[in-house]
């Protein structure tokens, strides 16, 4: 009977875990409560290679978009089709009733197959216009991939785009269209070799009219890059990777050319955007130096560094910790941050900010003299003290 009891409280604890990790940061959360290893050091207390967990990171996250109905209210119909026959579901999108609004936050809602809730663009909304959707990470993240689950047909066009410096710049990581080269100058379905991993390609795949509703985009930043199985070792994959915000285009709507027919009216209501769902799936970007990321004073997402690294992305030696170069952790090495061996020698020892200098005796480091500082007795004492760990 206490068997049954523990493998039905283990059961509960999984279950409670799994929920923890799709809800995004929530699992760090709860294995910070049950207080578990550190993931950053092995049982010896060596450094290894950590990374944050797997995340959804748009989940809950605002989306800016550039077009939205039901401002002011107005009709839209769903297109259906049984064989040859084509019928038109009319409603109304009113963006002040809850009941009929279409609002940007049905993007990066819970995604509830039973009860999806999409947002939904203007109707006609047609090329040379175009819809955007914008969403800032926060963070620099690794992004395996974007997607997004559509309500209405996918389009005939669109672009995804990422930002590094927080959407001041923008270059493309993908292109869809079934007109690759008249859209957006791209060959379809261009091959990608090592010349060229960090271009975007375009590819006419899933661009179909159909299915009328529920079709998806799924873009894997990796896939068919050829450095993707020795992601490690290739810096240029590492930079493609990198994301702070991305942004969806969408160019061209889809429409069965009666739009300017007799009828247009209820033909142009019937076209327009719509997406129950937008993903962007990857891992807090922390160079395999943190286990996770979390908010620092000012609210702003950092990650947690160890291994004597510092910096927003864990980017840099931590302070008096500079006896070697920064590197990335890999699988096979930590490469953790050394402190300054002399410091544990000298009386006012000579640091600068990002070398360890002149070691009086026996020191390891190397004599590296970019703006150098000497530090008071007070400082080193207090560096000294970082180093040792005391
Ligand atoms: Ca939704």
């Amino acid at each position: 009977m206490i068997r049954i009891v523990e493998v039905c409280v283990t059961l509960v604890a999984v279950s409670l875990l799994v929920k923890g990790a799709l809800g995004g940061y929530g699992m760090s959360m709860f294995a910070a409560q049950s207080s578990p290893p550190d993931p950053c050091y092995d049982e010896n207390g060596n450094s290894r290679r950590c990374i944050p967990d797997f995340v959804n990171s748009a989940f809950g996250k605002d989306v800016r978009v550039s077009s939205t109905c039901g401002t002011p209210v107005a009709r839209y119909c769903v297109m259906t089709e049984k064989g040859e026959e084509r019928t038109r579901d009319c409603h109304t999108c009113d963006a002040g009733d809850p009941k009929k609004s279409n609002p940007p936050a049905y993007l990066t809602d819970l995604n509830n197959p039973h009860n999806l809730t999409c947002w939904k663009s203007e109707n006609y909304v047609q090329y040379p216009q175009n819809v955007t959707l914008t969403l800032s990470l926060g963070k620099t993240f690794e992004v395996t991939y974007v997607s997004l689950q559509f309500c209405s047909p996918r389009p005939e066009s669109m672009a995804i785009f990422k930002s590094m410096d927080y959407g001041k710049s923008w270059v493309p990581f993908q292109f869809y269209s079934t007109q690759c080269k008249k859209m957006y100058n791209k060959q379809n379905k261009a091959a990608i070799t090592k010349q060229n991993e960090q271009e975007a390609i375009c590819t006419d795949s899933h661009t179909d009219m159909h299915p009328l509703t529920g079709g998806l985009i799924a873009f894997s930043t990796l896939d068919g890059r050829p450095s993707a199985h020795d992601f490690d070792n290739s810096p240029v994959l590492q930079d493609w990777v990198t994301a702070t915000d991305i942004k969806v285009t969408f160019s061209r709507l889809h429409t069965f050319g009666d739009e300017n027919e007799d009828d247009s009216e209820l033909a142009r209501d019937s076209y327009f955007y719509a997406v129950s769902d937008l993903q962007v799936g990857g891992r807090c970007k922390c160079n395999g130096h943190a286990s996770k990321c979390v908010k620092d004073r000012e609210g702003n997402l950092v990650c947690d560094c160890k291994h004597n690294t510092a910096g927003p992305e864990c980017d840099r030696c931590k302070p008096f910790h500079y006896d070697r170069p920064w590197q990335r952790a890999t699988a096979r090495e930590a490469n953790e941050c050394v402190a300054c061996h002399c410091n544990l020698h000298a009386h006012g020892a000579v640091v600068s900010t990002w070398s360890c200098t002149s070691c009086p005796a026996g020191g390891a480091a190397e004599s590296v003299s970019t703006a150098v500082t000497t530090l008071p007795d007070a400082t080193a004492t207090t560096a000294r003290k970082a180093s040792s760990g005391t």
